[in-house]
C-alpha cells in the first residue's frame, strides 16, 4: 500500500454582474427597471469515478477554475450560469482543505462511486435592478456585483492498494519487470535481494491504470524469516492478484516454484489463494523458445500464463493488457466488499458553514484596528454590493439598519474604531 498524493488550486467561477437598464419600448415613454441578474459561477466538483485510478492526472495540472457566471443583460434577461467542472478522482480519495498545510482539515471522504464535494463553490450572480424595484422604489439605479469564486487549495490522499504483487526468488528479474512496464526505476542488479523494500510502479494500459508492487525475493525458509521477503509478505496481502515469476536461465524451476508456494502457504493460507499468474522470465537467453520450459510446467500441472523478456521487453506489454480485465473485475470485488450503504449522517459534503445563512445573524468582534463582523451572508452580501454606486451605497446602508447592525455597532464602537466586514473597510459607508 502507498500514498498517492497531489496538492491543486481550485476556484470557482465568479458570479457575474448584475444589470441595470430600463424597459424601453415603442409608444412606451418611461419603462421600468428591466435590468437582469447576473448566472452563477461554475462549481468545482471533485466526485468519485469508477473509471479513474490514481491521481496522477493531478500531478501535472494545479489549477482548476470554473467558468464565471455571465452578466445580466437588458430585457430582464438573466446571464448565463457558468458550467461546473468535474474532477474525477478514484473512490477512497480523501479531501483536505490545506490553507495551512501544518493542519490539513479534513472535507471528504470520497468512498462510494459516484460521492461527490463541492470543493470551490460558484459565486452567486447580482441581482440586477429589476429586482430592486418595490413600490415605493419604482425606478432602482443600481445592481448588484457578481459574488467572486471560492478559491480553496485542497489536497488529495489515496492510499493506492497494489494490485498485483510479483513474487519470486532473487534476482529472477521482478523489479526489472517493474521497470519495463511503468516509470518506477527501482535498483536492478545482478545480486540476491538487490529489492530492500518493495517497488510499485503505475501501469497504463489504455486509459486504466493499476499497480504492480513487489517484494524482496523470496527464499526456501522465508516464512520462518530467512531472507528478506518474509517481513514484506504483508505487504502484498491486500493485492487482488499474484504475478509468480519464474527464471528460465534457474536450474529447476519447477522446484524453485512450488518452494516458494510452499512458503507462501505457511506464512498465509490467505495469501496461497490469492489468483495466481505463472510467468516466464528472460526468455531473450533461449531466443525466445521457451516451450522446454512451458510444457515441463504444463506436465507439472501448472499453468504459464505468459513468456517475457523484462530485459528486452519483449512480451511485457502484452502482458500487461492480458491482466488489465483480470485486475478491473478483482478492484470491482474489491469496491463492492468495501461499500457502505449510505447512510444520511455519512453523507460526504461534510462542510457545514459555522453561521447561520441569514442576513441579521452576525456577531462582532473586536481585532487590533476596530470592529469586525463577521457573518456568511452578510459578507456575502457587502462583496456583492457596488459601492460606486450611490444607490447601493444607501441599500447598504438602509439592509445595516434594518438589521440592527447600526444600533449594535454603535453600541461597541470607541474612538478611532475602523468597522470590516469580512476584509473590506465599510465605516465610511455606515457612520
Ligand atoms: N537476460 C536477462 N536478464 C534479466 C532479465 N530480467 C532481469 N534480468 C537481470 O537479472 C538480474 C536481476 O534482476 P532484478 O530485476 O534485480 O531481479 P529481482 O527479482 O528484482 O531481484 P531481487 O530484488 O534481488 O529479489 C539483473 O542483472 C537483471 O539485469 C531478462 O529478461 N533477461
Ligand atoms: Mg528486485
Amino acid at each position: 500500500m502507498f500514498l498517492d498524493h497531489a496538492t491543486i488550486d481550485v476556484s470557482g467561477g465568479n458570479g457575474g454582474n448584475g444589470h441595470v437598464g430600463w424597459r424601453r419600448e415603442k409608444y412606451v415613454p418611461e419603462g421600468g427597471p428591466a435590468g437582469g441578474d447576473g448566472g452563477r459561477g461554475g462549481n468545482i466538483i471533485i466526485k468519485a469515478d469508477p473509471n479513474t485510478d490514481t491521481l496522477t492526472d493531478f500531478a501535472s495540472r494545479k489549477r482548476f477554475k470554473a467558468k464565471d457566471g455571465g452578466k445580466g443583460l437588458g430585457k430582464n434577461c438573466a446571464g448565463l450560469d457558468g458550467e461546473d467542472v468535474y474532477l474525477l478522482v478514484p473512490p477512497g480519495t480523501i479531501v483536505y482543505d490545506y490553507a495551512d498545510e501544518k493542519n490539513p482539515r479534513l472535507l471528504a471522504d470520497l468512498h462510494n462511486v459516484g460521492d461527490q464535494l463541492i470543493a470551490g463553490q460558484g459565486g452567486k450572480g447580482g441581482f440586477g435592478n429589476a429586482h430592486f424595484k418595490t413600490s415605493v422604489r419604482q425606478a432602482p439605479d443600481f445592481a448588484e456585483l457578481g459574488e467572486p469564486g471560492e478559491k480553496r487549495r485542497v489536497r488529495l490522499e489515496l492510499k493506492l492498494v497494489a494490485d498485483i504483487g510479483i513474487i519470486g526468488y532473487p534476482s529472477v528479474g521482478k523489479s526489472s519487470l517493474i521497470a519495463a512496464v511503468s516509470r518506477a526505476r527501482p535498483k536492478i542488479a545482478d545480486y540476491p535481494f538487490t529489492t530492500l523494500v518493495p517497488n510499485l510502479g503505475v501501469v497504463k494500459v489504455f486509459d486504466r491504470e493499476f499497480v504492480l508492487c513487489d517484494v524482496p525475493g523470496l527464499i526456501e525458509g522465508a516464512s520462518d524469516g530467512k531472507g528478506l521477503g518474509f517481513q514484506f509478505l504483508r505487504h502484498i496481502e491486500r493485492c487482488g492478484i499474484l504475478l509468480h515469476l519464474l527464471d528460465v536461465s534457474r536450474d529447476d524451476i519447477i522446484a524453485d516454484y512450488k518452494a516458494i508456494r510452499k512458503e507462501l502457504k505457511s506464512f498465509s493460507p490467505e495469501l496461497a489463494k490469492k489468483t495466481e499468474f505463472v510467468v516466464l522470465n528472460k526468455i531473450d537467453i533461449v531466443h525466445g523458445d521457451a516451450k522446454p520450459w512451458t510444457d515441463a510446467l504444463k506436465k507439472a500441472k501448472i499453468k504459464v500464463f505468459a513468456t517475457v523478456s523484462a530485459a528486452t521487453h519483449a512480451g511485457t506489454e502484452d502482458l500487461m493488457k492480458k491482466l488489465l480485465p483480470v485486475v478491473l473485475e478483482e478492484k470491482e470485488k474489491r469496491a463492492k466488499l468495501a461499500e457502505q450503504p449510505l447512510d444520511e449522517k455519512d453523507l460526504p459534503v461534510i462542510q457545514p458553514h459555522l453561521l447561520s445563512e441569514k442576513m441579521g445573524a452576525f456577531r462582532i468582534e473586536r481585532v487590533t484596528n476596530g470592529l469586525l463582523i463577521r457573518g456568511k451572508r452578510l459578507e456575502q452580501f457587502t462583496t456583492m454590493t457596488d459601492f460606486k454606486n450611490p444607490s447601493s451605497r444607501s441599500r447598504f446602508r438602509d439592509v445595516a439598519q434594518r438589521i440592527g447592525l447600526i444600533r449594535a455597532l454603535t453600541k461597541e464602537m470607541q474612538a478611532g474604531d475602523d468597522i470590516f466586514i469580512g476584509n473590506r473597510s465599510v465605516k465610511e459607508f455606515l457612520m
